[in-house]
C-alpha cells in the first residue's frame, strides 16, 4: 500500500484524518521522540514535516529522529528545494496553485522531480491554494505569490476545478501558517460539494473546535501547527484528535 493510500484508508476508517506540521526550526531535536511518541499515542493520522523559512540545516537528522519515534505516516511538507529526503514516507508534491510565479508552478517541480524519481521518494501530486486571511503570512512573503482571498469561494473552486481536471491527486487550501484567521468554512464547502478531491486544510486552526467545523465542512485532512508549538501538551493533541474523528462518525 502507497502512503497516499494508507492515508485515504485511514480517512476512510476514522472519517477524516488529523496532521501535525512539525517545522524543524520551531521544536529542539532533544523534545522530539517524546513529542513525536505522545501525538501518535494521542491519535494523530501522520506528521507533515516542512517549513517556509528553514534556519536548521538538520532537515535529515530531524526526519530520521521522527521516523523511528512513529508508526504513522511522516510526509514532507516543503517549503523550499532544500527539502527533500529519502527519510521520509511521501512528500507533497506541491504546486501552488493560487499563485502565478512561475518558480512555484512549474520551475522548483522540474529540478525536484528528477531527484525525488531517484530517490524513490512517493510524490503526492497536491495543488497548494494559499488563502489569505489577514496579515501577511511567511508562506506568502516567501512563495512571492498573491493569496486567493478568503471572501471569494468561487475563485478558490475555480482553482480546485483545474487541479482536478489536470489530474492533481490532491488539495492544500493554507490559510499559512501562523495566521490570523483560517481558511473560512463556506470556501471549503463550496469546494467539497463541486470537487471530489480530498482536502488537506489547515493554517490559523487554533482550537478543536476549529478543527470540528472544517470537517463538517468537507476537508478530509486537518493540519495544525502553532496550536501545538503553543500548548505544548499531548492532551490537546488528543482533544484535537478526537474532535477532528468525532465528526463523521457521529453524523453517519
Ligand atoms: C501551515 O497548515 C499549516 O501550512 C499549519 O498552520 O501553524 O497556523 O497551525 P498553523
Amino acid at each position: 500500500m502507497t502512503t497516499f493510500e494508507r492515508m485515504m484508508h485511514s480517512r476512510d476508517e476514522r472519517g477524516a484524518g488529523y496532521l501535525i506540521l512539525i517545522d524543524p526550526d520551531k521544536i529542539e531535536e532533544a523534545k522530539l521522540p517524546l513529542f513525536v511518541r505522545n501525538a501518535t499515542e494521542a491519535g494523530v493520522d501522520g506528521f507533515l514535516v516542512g517549513g517556509s523559512l528553514m534556519m536548521s540545516d538538520e532537515f535529515d537528522k530531524h526526519l530520521d529522529v521522527i521516523k523511528r519515534s512513529t508508526t504513522v505516516p511522516v510526509i514532507i511538507f516543503p517549503g523550499s528545494l532544500f527539502q527533500v529526503s529519502s527519510l521520509a514516507d511521501a512528500i507533497l508534491f506541491l504546486v501552488l496553485i493560487s499563485g502565478r510565479n512561475p518558480e512555484h508552478l512549474i520551475g522548483n517541480q522540474v529540478l525536484a522531480a528528477p531527484i525525488v524519481r531517484k530517490m524513490g521518494l512517493e510524490a503526492i501530486s497536491t495543488g497548494y491554494m494559499l488563502i489569505g486571511t489577514g496579515k501577511t503570512t511567511s508562506a506568502e512573503f516567501i512563495s512571492n505569490t498573491k493569496p486567493i482571498p478568503s471572501h471569494k469561494p468561487d475563485i478558490a473552486v475555480a482553482h480546485a476545478l483545474a487541479a482536478e481536471t489536470i489530474g492533481m491527486k490532491c488539495l492544500y487550501l493554507d490559510a499559512g501558517s501562523g495566521a490570523d484567521g483560517a481558511v473560512p468554512e463556506a470556501m471549503i464547502k463550496s469546494i467539497a460539494d463541486r470537487c471530489s478531491l480530498p482536502m488537506f486544510v489547515g493554517g490559523g486552526i487554533r482550537t478543536p473546535e476549529d478543527a470540528a467545523e472544517r470537517i463538517r465542512a468537507g476537508a478530509s485532512f486537518l493540519v495544525t501547527g502553532t496550536a501545538i508549538e503553543e500548548r505544548d501538551d499531548p492532551r490537546s493533541i488528543r482533544r484535537f484528535a478526537e474532535a477532528v474523528h468525532s465528526v463523521r462518525v457521529k453524523t453517519t
